[in-house]
C-alpha cells in the first residue's frame, strides 16, 4: 500500500503531505516544534546512526487520531525528511459520545467471541478456551480521520487468537472495525544453540512429548547468563520473564540449570537468545533498537504458535508440538516483531508492512543463527519447531530463499514475507552479516508504519548509500530488483 498522501484540515490548519522525501531541508531547525503542523503529540524519539526520529500522534481536540502519524527524520547533516500520514477530520466533528463506554466494550467483546467460537470450530487448537477480557476501562475515545471521519470507542480484547483492537461508532453504536493486532507466528520450536537440528546436524530428531531423549541429550550446551538484574530471577538488562508455566525460574544465586523437559529450560533460552541478539544490535553501534528489558511469557499459550502483542510489548511463547522456546530462531522471530514496533511507532498498518515484519523476523531468525550453525542449511526457518508438523526434509517453517518475487503476492504476511526474507538474504550475502544488518536495520528507522515493499526498499538502498557508498547501494538495490520489489 502506498503511504497516503492528505491534505489535512485539523484545527483549520492546511498543509499538504510532503510524503517521504530524501530531499534535504538545510538549514532547518529541527527539533523546533515550530515546523510542525498543529495539533500533534510528541510520542517518541529515536536516534539512528544517521539521525534522530521525532515520532508523533495525530490528535484532534486532545483525542488520538487512529492511524493518524507525522514523523520527522532529521540527518547529522540537518537535512530533514517528513513522513506525513495525517487523515483529515473535519473541524465541525463534535467529540461528545451518546453511546457509553460500557456499551461500546460489550459489543466489541461480543464480536472479538463469536470470532474466537468460529475459529475454534475450523481450527485443531481443541484445547484453547476462548475468553475476551476487556474491561470497561479498556474503551478510550479517539477519532478516526478521512472521508468518514466519526467519534470512536477504541476497546481492547484479549481472546485465545490474540489481542484484539475493536472500533465502536461513539455516537450509533455499531462496530466499525474488529482486527487482530498481535503478530503470530506459526512456529514450534524445537531447540537450544540455535537448536537441535541444527546444532547435531540431524533431522531426524523429534519431539518425544518433551522428553529428555538420549539423541537430544547433547544438544544442551552450557552457556553463560550476562546482565542479569541479580535478584534471582531470569530479569536483567534486555529480557523479563514475567510468566511463565509453573512459575518464572528463580535461583538465589542465578544457577538456572535445567534440560529440556524442565518447563524452566524456555525461560533460560528467552533470556539468553535475547540478550545474544541484543549483545549483538549493540556491537553494530545501535543503542536504541528496543533497547529494554523486553517481557516474555512462557509456556504460557497451549496452542502451537507464539506471538509479539504491542498492545502489552509482551512476547508470548507457546508450548503446542515441540515447545516454541525450544527454537531459537521462534524467540528470534518474535522478537524481530519487538524490534519494529519499537522502531517505529504503530508499525504494520498495511498488508506489505505487516509482510515485511514476518519477513524481517525470518531473516532476523537466521542471520542470528548463522554464528552457531557451522552453515547448516542457513535459509531454513525454525528447523527443530517445525519438525512437529512438516513431514519433508529439511524440516522448515519458511525458508529465506524461496526464489518468490512480487509476482508470486498472494496477500498472507507470512508467505509474502518470504519474498522479503529473500531480498534480505542477498543484502547479507552481498555485503556480509555485519554490514548488511546495519544498513537493514538503519532503513527500518525510516519506514512509515503502513510502509509497501517499495518504499521499505528505498529508505535500506539509501541507507546502505550514505554508510557504505554507491557500490554497496548498488548491490542493495540487485537484491531488491530480483525479489522485483524495484
Ligand atoms: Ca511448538
Ligand atoms: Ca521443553
Ligand atoms: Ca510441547
Ligand atoms: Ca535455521
Ligand atoms: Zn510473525
Amino acid at each position: 500500500m502506498a503511504k497516503r498522501v492528505i491534505a489535512v484540515v485539523t484545527a483549520g490548519l492546511a498543509t499538504v503531505s510532503m510524503g517521504l522525501s530524501f530531499t534535504s531541508a538545510a538549514g532547518a531547525a529541527p527539533e523546533s516544534s515550530a515546523a510542525n503542523p498543529s495539533g500533534l503529540k510528541l510520542i517518541k524519539t529515536k536516534t539512528s546512526l544517521l539521525g534522530k526520529h521525532f515520532w508523533y500522534q495525530q490528535t484532534y481536540k486532545g483525542l488520538p487520531v487512529i492511524n493518524g502519524y507525522y514523523a520527522r527524520h532529521v540527518t547529522k547533516g540537518g537535512g530533514v525528511q517528513i513522513a506525513d500520514g495525517r487523515d483529515a477530520v473535519p473541524a465541525s466533528l463534535d467529540v461528545t459520545a451518546k453511546v457509553p463506554s460500557a456499551t461500546a466494550t460489550k459489543s466489541a467483546n461480543a464480536a472479538v467471541a463469536a470470532r474466537a467460537a468460529r475459529a475454534r470450530i475450523a481450527g485443531p487448537e481443541k484445547d484453547v478456551t476462548p475468553v475476551p477480557t476487556a474491561t470497561d476501562g479498556a474503551a478510550q475515545l479517539a477519532v478516526v480521520g478521512g472521508p468518514n471521519a466519526r467519534l470512536v470507542w477504541n476497546v481492547t480484547s484479549r481472546s485465545a487468537q490474540g489481542v484484539t483492537r475493536s472500533l465502536v461508532d461513539a455516537k450509533t453504536g455499531s462496530l466499525m472495525e474488529s482486527k487482530v493486532i498481535s503478530d503470530h507466528a506459526d512456529g514450534r520450536g524445537i531447540v537450544f544453540d540455535p537448536n537441535p537440528v541444527v546444532s547435531e546436524r540431524n533431522e531426524k530428531l523429534t519431539d518425544q512429548d518433551d522428553a529428555d531423549t538420549d539423541e537430544l541429550f547433547p544438544a544442551h550446551k552450557s552457556v553463560v547468563l550476562r546482565n542479569l538484574a541479580g535478584n534471582g530471577k531470569l530479569e536483567g538488562t534486555y529480557v523479563n520473564i514475567v510468566a511463565a508455566k509453573g512459575g518464572v525460574a528463580e535461583s538465589p544465586n542465578n544457577r538456572f540449570l535445567y534440560y529440556r523437559d524442565d518447563d524452566r529450560f524456555e525461560q533460560v533460552m528467552a533470556y539468553y537468545q535475547v540478550n545474544q541478539t541484543q549483545e549483538y544490535i549493540h556491537s553494530l553501534g545501535f543503542t536504541e533498537v528496543n533497547n529494554e528489558s523486553q517481557d516474555f511469557e512462557i509456556n504460557t499459550y497451549a496452542g502451537d504458535n507464539s506471538f509479539y502483542d504491542p498492545s502489552t510489548d509482551t512476547i508470548t511463547m507457546g508450548e503446542g508440538g515441540v515447545d516454541d522456546g525450544e527454537d531459537a530462531e521462534v524467540i528470534w522471530h518474535e522478537y524481530g516483531h519487538a524490534i519494529h514496533d519499537d522502531v517505529v511507532p504503530g508499525y504494520g498498518e498495511s498488508l506489505q508492512a505487516g509482510a515485511i515484519g514476518e519477513g524481517f523476523g525470518d531473516y532476523w531468525a537466521v542471520t542470528m543463527s548463522v554464528p552457531v550453525s557451522r552453515n547448516f542449511d542457513l535459509p531454513c526457518v525454525m528447523d527443530w519447531d517445525a519438525t512437529s508438523y512438516t513431514s519433508t526434509e529439511p524440516h522448515c517453517l519458511r525458508r529465506t530463499d524461496t526464489g518468490k518475487t512480487t509476482d508470486d503476492i498472494v496477500n498472507q504476511v507470512h508467505d509474502d514475507g518470504e519474498i522479503w526474507s529473500h531480498a534480505l538474504w542477498d543484502i547479507h550475502k552481498a555485503l556480509g552479516r555485519n554490514k548488511a544488518n546495519k544498513v537493514i536495520l538503519e532503513g527500518t528507522f525510516f519506514y512509515a508504519p503502513d510502509t509497501s515493499f517499495a518504499d521499505a526498499a528505498r529508505v535500506t538502498v539509501q541507507a546502505a548509500r550514505l554508510l557504505y557508498g554507491k557500490a554497496a547501494a548498488a548491490k542493495v538495490t540487485e537484491a531488491f530488483q530480483a525479489r522485483k520489489i524495484l
